[in-house]
């Protein structure tokens, strides 16, 4: 699904065979197991472990086989290869219960979050933990492989082959299936997903003749460090001890709390079920009480349309090129292109998510100059590899008695603590995020409002600011009340998914 290419001339920094193939790039995949195991004899695993990291798809061969699939589709042929991965991850009792006397809670710079786990950090983030499936409630998960191929049938022989290697060390307590939809790379609301991805300096190739440090236009290339440990990271704004930090500043090498972790990375999993009926249902009731086109309405929720063109460049209707267009459908900024929400509301989940130089003008701090506020943005970035799961809306559903469909998130990252659940909690549900937004023209402040797709508020109430546009002029006001959830979170994991060396001779292993 990812539109971006990457080249192993720029990966000599990284150490990218050692890397586990999803975090950086993410594994070629059209159909992804996840399997969640629990340890049930932990000398036997250790000594198995070195046999399953064999196994294991490094960022190394994700990219051969990018070039593979690029060849592939050259000559012509209209094979599909048979490209099958895997990459594991463990929980924190997971990884204790290798560790023995060393357990990684000895560490004070262990994220607290990781050790706390998903369902203990679900109040904090707004989950409904009733919502949950049991199978993601209590402590019986120590580990997740992610088991990835073309098609369902060949997942599940990968999955099953490597189950049988383990043996009785593990036991299966649940899988998740996740497809690409028929209409792939787009999820189940319609829309195209995995557009935007933070750039990965030293890994993606600087493609914008405009800009150096970008991927793609519009692509800011970021310190590895936010993703992996033990590379250079982001600086914030607002560290003391880099008072001029820019979002291009290098910071200092951001260190795992052992040594052992350096080139893993922690991963995030949320299934997050899409109610499609009731979000279509809402679209089009709201856009007659708001007067306005369903599909601008819908558009203005998310800030692209359905083909990907983002708001900022295509305000009123959809342009399908742009949307396709790698080069041009990620090339905007808000507050310099859109400082009044004429264009995109600040609350459309893109902008909520990633609001690129929007924080440039928080209240009480000092406007910096050009886009040194963008700096603090860049230290909350995800690197995304989710799929959807479920199967496609069928004519005999009715709202209340959806069939279970949505997304297995996943997203990487060095802290989850300052990264996923800070754009989840402290951006996605709070709706006086990005502060200091104004009207039109200077005419007053705006409370921006939640995020009408991921945001979670108690009581289920969320504001959204301006969905009707003030586009190209204007200065009308509107808000609309969202009182139910399109998107559910039914379970969650936190995870760490360490190097190859540490699976194969570091201390989880013996
Ligand atoms: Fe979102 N959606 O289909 O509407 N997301 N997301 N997301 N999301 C994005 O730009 C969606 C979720 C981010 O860089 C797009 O790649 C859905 C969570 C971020 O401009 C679309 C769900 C979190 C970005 C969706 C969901 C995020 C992003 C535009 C749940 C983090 C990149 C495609 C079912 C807490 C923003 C693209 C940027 C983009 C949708 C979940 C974050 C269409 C349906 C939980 C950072």
């Amino acid at each position: 699904m990812s539109v971006q290419s990457f080249t192993h001339a720029a990966a000599t920094l990284l150490n990218i065979s050692n890397i586990q193939g999803d975090i950086l790039v993410g594994l070629q995949k059209d159909a992804e197991k996840f399997l969640f195991f629990t340890i049930t004899d932990v000398p036997a695993f250790k000594a198995r472990l070195p046999m399953l990291a064999a196994l294991v798809t490094s960022t190394k061969s994700v990219m051969d086989r990018e070039q593979d699939i690029k060849a592939e589709k050259a000559s012509g042929s209209g094979t599909r290869l048979d490209l099958r991965g895997l990459n594991l991850g463990f929980t924190a009792p997971g990884l204790d219960k290798l560790l023995g006397n060393n357990p990684v809670t000895t560490s004070a710079m262990i994220d607290s979050s990781f050790v706390a786990g998903a369902q203990a950090r679900a109040a904090v983030l707004g989950d409904e933990l009733d919502a949950w499936l049991p199978a993601f409630q209590g402590t019986k998960i120590d580990g997740v492989m992610l088991v990835t191929g073309p098609d369902e049938t060949k997942v599940n022989s990968h999955a099953t082959s490597i189950v049988q290697l383990l043996g009785s060390a593990i036991a299966v307590v649940h899988e998740e299936l996740g497809q690409t939809r028929p209409h792939r790379g787009f999820e189940h609301f319609g829309f195209q997903d995995g557009i935007s991805q933070p750039g990965i300096r030293g890994l993606t190739p600087p493609m914008n003749p405009t800009d150096p440090e970008q991927g793609l236009p519009g692509q800011d290339l970021i310190h590895p460090g936010e993703f992996v440990f033990g590379y250079p990271g982001q600086v914030d704004r607002f560290d003391p001890s880099f008072p001029d930090a820019t979002k291009e500043t290098t910071g200092p090498i951001v260190e795992p709390p052992f040594v052992w972790m350096n080139d893993g990375a922690y991963m995030v999993f949320r299934r997050l079920e899409q109610r499609v009926l009731a979000f279509q249902k809402f679209v089009k009731d709201e856009s007659r009480v708001l007067g306005m086109d369903e599909g601008l309405l819908a558009a203005r929720l998310v800030g692209r349309w359905p083909s990907g063109a983002p708001l900022v460049l295509a305000p009123l209707q959809d342009d399908a090129a742009l949307g396709a267009d790698a080069t041009k459908n990620n090339h905007f900024e808000f507050q310099h292109e859109d400082a009044s929400q004429r264009r995109c509301p600040y609350a459309a989940h893109i902008r909520k998510t990633y609001p690129r130089d929007d924080l440039n003008d928080a209240p009480g701090i000092p406007a910096l100059a050009g886009e040194g506020g963008e700096a603090s943005v860049q230290t909350r970035r995800l690197r995304r590899a989710g799929i959807p799961f479920g199967r496609e809306v069928n004519d005999s559903e009715v709202i209340g008695s959806e069939a279970s469909r949505g997304l297995m998130f996943v997203c990487y990252q060095t802290s989850i603590i300052d990264q996923f659940e800070f754009v989840q909690k402290d951006w996605a549900n709070n709706d006086t995020f990005v502060f200091g937004k104004g009207r039109p023209n200077g005419s007053g402040q705006v409370t921006p409002g939640h995020d009408p797709l991921i945001g979670q508020v108690a009581g289920d109430l969320r504001v959204v600011d301006e969905l009707v546009p003030n586009y190209p002029t204007g200065n009308t006001r509107s808000s609309i009340n969202i009182t139910q959830r399109f998107v559910q979170a039914t379970g969650a994991g936190y995870f760490f998914m360490p190097s190859i060396a540490a699976l194969l001779h570091g201390p989880l292993s013996q």
